[in-house]
């Protein structure tokens, strides 16, 4: 059977899972927060990655029922999360160009919210610069809605996409997440530095947070730390895991 089938399959079996992977502060190294990763275990595949089955769920609109299921399990683990933490923590989690176009979208927020007892600035939906431009002045009413919510909205993979800064002054966006393609070759790219500045620099002016992801080494730790950037997301301060493991490094954490 096809990739496609298999996933209606997995749905009914309960294959999807949920990662976590930890944002901490750069300085102290305090996990923050975590972003959610889905997983699909296959039990003959083995672990499908997101890269083969998002643009299918995204094509067919599975990504509706699973993004829906994904706010809403990985808002009720933050419940844990902070249980184990006995601190206010967050929960990252991504939100697909269909999803945020979806008719359902805000009632799912909703229901995500009222289910676990998260309040909104609890919860960050990441978006990319894409999904924002698809349809800006239906981004302006959605945003403004998730903003009476309190929910807060990061831009995934910032710089990457094509799109103006002009949005920034125009949405109501909190956080800047810096790709990682510009954190890889990190001290030692000039250019990448200037980038990774310059980001810096106007997410102080316009009073954003940022967070650089795929950060690998010590060297970027601190390049960026010296710099202001005061998030870090990468394999060196945490891989993606399953909850249990989270609630472990939660526990070395604090
Ligand atoms: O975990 P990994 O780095 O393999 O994820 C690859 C991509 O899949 C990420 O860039 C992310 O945007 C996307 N992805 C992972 N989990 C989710 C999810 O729950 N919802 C959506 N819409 N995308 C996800
Ligand atoms: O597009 P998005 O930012 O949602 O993608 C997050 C993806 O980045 C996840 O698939 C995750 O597995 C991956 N990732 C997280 N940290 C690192 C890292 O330090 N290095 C690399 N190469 N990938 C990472
Ligand atoms: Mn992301
Ligand atoms: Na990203």
């Amino acid at each position: 059977i096809s990739l496609e089938a298999a996933m209606f399959q997995a749905v009914r079996e309960g294959e999807f899972l949920l990662y976590y992977q930890p944002i901490v502060d750069a300085r102290t190294r305090e996990i923050q927060g975590f972003e959610t990763l889905m997983r699909w275990k296959h039990p003959t595949l083995g672990m499908v990655p997101p890269a083969r089955f998002i643009p299918i769920a995204e094509t067919n609109g599975l990504i509706n029922l699973l993004g829906a299921w994904a706010l809403k399990a990985a808002s009720v683990q933050l419940k844990q999360f902070e249980e184990v933490a006995k601190r206010r923590l967050y929960i990252s989690v991504n939100i697909s160009p269909r999803q945020f176009r979806n008719d359902k979208f805000l009632d799912v927020l909703d229901d995500a919210l009222a289910f676990s007892g998260l309040s909104g600035e609890q919860l960050v939906l990441e978006i990319t610069e894409g999904t924002l431009m698809v349809d800006p002045i239906h981004a302006e009413t959605i945003l403004s809605k998730m903003a009476l919510r309190k929910a807060r909205i990061a831009i995934d993979d910032f710089g990457t996409g094509y799109s103006s800064l002009a949005y920034l002054k125009r949405f109501p966006i909190s956080v800047l997440k810096i790709d990682r393609t510009f954190i890889r070759d990190l001290p030692g790219s000039q250019k990448d530095g200037a980038i990774c500045n310059a980001v810096l620099d106007l997410a102080k002016h316009l009073d954003l947070s940022v967070v650089a992801e795929g950060v690998e080494t010590e060297e970027q730790l601190h390049y960026l730390d010296d710099r202001g950037c005061q998030y870090i997301q990468g394999y060196l301060t945490g891989k993606p895991m399953p909850a249990n493991v989270a609630m472990t490094a939660l526990k070395e954490s604090t």
